[in-house]
């Protein structure tokens, strides 16, 4: 048989098959060919004695809290409250489609936002991320939020206090996980779970995490980062370098863009900020 472990704690997996879960262990011989199984992976196991036998190859990966096979990331974004940063934006957007998982945007706490001219800018921002083929949503209206789950393993990420759990918890009333105003939070940095635990929703898997701490470019190079600059792609054949860092080379189409409007001055600077700290 085959299911998918929906929950690890210490040794015990839950795996969920079918319309059943199933406490398991995992077989002894994993420890010694250090076989870690995670929250996310298929696993096929002998049914009569509860035990996990093996362990389907995984598509990515995703530390602190583990978890595999993850299909999609929600990246959380609140407009205030926290402040809206571009820069955690794209640096988030930049190492979810490094480790081959799609992310999607979803701004909260619009109404937080008074002026007219905040508005403006959040829905500029809004536009463009669309434009370079990223699904953005906001937290308010979810009747197209909740199509995107069907069938596919899901986490959300986002700095605390953007409103994850909040989210959660309006997608499905029972849920009801644990709330914080951000002056009460845990505060950043204390992510407690080592395990993410999944939740079925919507038709599909949703991870219940406090947002991943290790969402860092470890293990990138500064290629890997501009290549995850979705929108540079487009453009970057007229570069007259091949390899073309889009720094301080002669003749950058990426530069180029950037002047023309083309490419948002705030995704260039971040980009800049991201490889000259490599
Ligand atoms: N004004 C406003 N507050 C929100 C919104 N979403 C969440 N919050 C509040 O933000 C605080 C943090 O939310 P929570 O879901 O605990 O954030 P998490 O740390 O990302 O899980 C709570 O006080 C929520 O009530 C929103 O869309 N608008
Ligand atoms: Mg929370
Ligand atoms: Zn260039």
């Amino acid at each position: 048989m085959k299911g998918i472990i929906i929950k690890i704690i210490n040794d015990n997996y839950y795996v969920k098959y079918e319309k059943n879960i199933l406490l398991c262990k995992a077989r002894g011989k994993f420890r010694k060919d250090n076989i870690n199984p995670l929250v996310g992976d298929v696993a096929e196991f002998d049914i009569g004695d509860k035990v996990i036998t093996n362990i389907e190859n995984r598509k990515n990966e995703l530390i602190r809290p583990s978890i595999c096979n993850v299909d999609q990331a929600v990246i959380l974004m609140s407009v205030k409250e926290p402040e809206f940063s571009s820069l955690l934006l794209d640096k988030m957007l930049t190492i979810i489609d490094y480790n081959n998982v799609k992310p999607i945007i979803c701004f909260t706490k619009f109404d937080l936002l008074k002026a007219d001219n905040d508005k403006k800018l959040i829905r500029n921002y809004i536009k463009y991320y669309e434009k370079i083929g990223y699904q953005v949503f906001t937290n308010r209206y979810l009747f197209w939020l909740k199509r995107i789950f069907k069938n596919k393993l899901s986490v959300f990420t986002g700095q605390s206090g953007v409103g994850k759990s909040s989210l959660l918890n309006k997608i499905d009333k029972k849920l009801n996980l644990k709330t914080a105003p951000i002056s009460a939070s845990l505060g950043r940095g204390k992510h407690t779970t080592r395990h993410a635990e999944l939740l079925e929703l919507c038709g599909g898997l949703i991870a219940d995490t406090p947002g991943f701490s290790a969402l860092e470019f470890t293990g990138m190079s500064k290629e890997d980062i501009r290549d995850n600059f979705v929108e540079f792609n487009k453009y970057k054949d007229n570069c007259e370098y091949r390899n073309c860092l889009h720094l301080n080379e002669n003749n950058c189409e990426i530069k180029r863009m950037v002047d023309k409007n083309q490419i948002l001055l705030s995704r260039y600077q971040n980009y800049i900020k991201f490889i000259t700290s490599k």
